[in-house]
C-alpha cells in the first residue's frame, strides 16, 4: 500500500501536476481514533480538469476505503487538501470524488445510525474549519448523486455533516456507503500570492457510529431523580 503510495505522493508535489486536490491516507496521514481498528484508503489520480458535477465524470476520481470499528467510537481520517487543488490549469477548477466506503461492525453492539464530519485536527481537538478559504464539503450545495448506505436509509445532507439513519447494522456486517466530498479550496489558500508548500493543509474526516445511547434511559433516570431531588 505504501509503496503504491509514493508515486501518487510524487505526482501531487509536482509542479506540473494538474488538479491534484485531496490527498487521504495514508499520504495524508494515519488514521486514528478510539473507534480504530482498521482503515484503509486508495488515493486516485485526479483528473486534468474540473469534474465537479460534471454529469458522467463524478466517479472518475473513485476513493476505496475499507473501515472497521472495533469500537463504538470515532475514527479521525487526516485527509491534505493540496495546493494544486482548485488552480492547477484553470482557476476555479474543482475536482470531486467519489467515496466508497466499505465498513465492518466489531464493536459487539447494534448500531442504529452512522455519522461522518468534515473538520480539522484530531481526537480531542477536532473543531470545525478555522480556515474561511477551505472549501471541502460533501458535496454540497449540488448533493448529486446522494450519498447511499446498504444499512441506512435515510440520509440527512449538509456540508460538513452526513447523518445515515432508520436502519441498524449488527456485529459482525458489513455495510457499504457511497458519498461525494467536493474540493473548492483556492489553489493560493492562504492568499499571499504565491503557491507553495504553505498552501497545504490538514483537514478531517471523522466517523462515528452510534447506538441507542444507555444514555437515553441513564439519563432520563438520571433527570428524574434530579427532579425528585429538587423536590423534596
Ligand atoms: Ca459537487
Ligand atoms: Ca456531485
Ligand atoms: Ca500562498
Amino acid at each position: 500500500m505504501n509503496r503504491l503510495a509514493l508515486p501518487v505522493a510524487v505526482t501531487l508535489l509536482a509542479p506540473t501536476a494538474a488538479l491534484a486536490d485531496l490527498a487521504f491516507p495514508p499520504i495524508g496521514g494515519v488514521p486514528v481514533g478510539p473507534g480504530l481498528g482498521f482503515a484503509n484508503f486508495t488515493n486516485p489520480l485526479p483528473p486534468t480538469f474540473s469534474n465537479d458535477d460534471l454529469p458522467g465524470f463524478e466517479q472518475i476520481a473513485f476513493v476505496q476505503i475499507h473501515k472497521r470499528f472495533d469500537a463504538v467510537a470515532t475514527i479521525d481520517s487526516p485527509i491534505l487538501v493540496n495546493f494544486h487543488s482548485a488552480g492547477g490549469a484553470t482557476v476555479g477548477a474543482a475536482v470531486e470524488y467519489t467515496l466508497n466506503e466499505m465498513i465492518t461492525n466489531n464493536t459487539g453492539q447494534t448500531w442504529t445510525s452512522f455519522e461522518m464530519e468534515l473538520g480539522e485536527n484530531l481526537l480531542a481537538n477536532f473543531t470545525a474549519y478555522t480556515n474561511a478559504n477551505i472549501n471541502v464539503t460533501f458535496d454540497v450545495p449540488n448533493q448529486n448523486p446522494v450519498p447511499v448506505c446498504t444499512a441506512f436509509p435515510i440520509v440527512t445532507h449538509l456540508p460538513h455533516k452526513l447523518v445515515f439513519s432508520g436502519g441498524s447494522l449488527a456485529h459482525g456486517q458489513t455495510m457499504n456507503i457511497r458519498f461525494q466530498i467536493d474540493n473548492l479550496t483556492p489553489q493560493d489558500l492562504n492568499l499571499d500570492g504565491t503557491t507553495d508548500m504553505n498552501d497545504i493543509y490538514a483537514i478531517t474526516l471523522r466517523e462515528i457510529p452510534m447506538i441507542p445511547a444507555p444514555g437515553t434511559a441513564a439519563l432520563i433516570g438520571l433527570g428524574g431523580l434530579i427532579a425528585l431531588r429538587r423536590r423534596r
